[in-house]
């Protein structure tokens, strides 16, 4: 939790407002720490799709909460893949 709080303000910090970020800064964010997010969304237009499901209030810029909004469903979905591969790895032990 501390690393992403600091990732957020290390991106968020260089703007007029500290506690949001643009969609250039987004895209940086993603670009630089989840690579895998940006393959997993094929279509060229990720970014932006992204900054659209996040910004909740629509003001065109995501602030911690929105972001986290991300951060908790890779984090879901990666539990998920593992609960699955766990349970597959006990079945071939049988
Ligand atoms: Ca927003």
């Amino acid at each position: 939790m501390d690393r992403t709080i600091e990732v957020f303000y290390k991106y968020s910090g260089e703007e007029a407002d500290k506690t949001k970020l643009p969609k250039d800064k987004l895209s940086k964010l993603l670009e630089k720490k989840l690579k895998n997010f940006l393959k997993y969304r094929k279509d060229s237009e990720a970014v932006a799709h992204t900054m659209r499901d996040l910004d909740v209030n629509c003001d065109e810029q995501v602030d911690f909460k929105e972001l986290m909004r991300l951060v908790t469903a890779i984090t879901i979905t990666y539990n998920d893949f593992f609960d699955d591969y766990r349970k597959n790895q006990g079945k071939q032990e049988k």
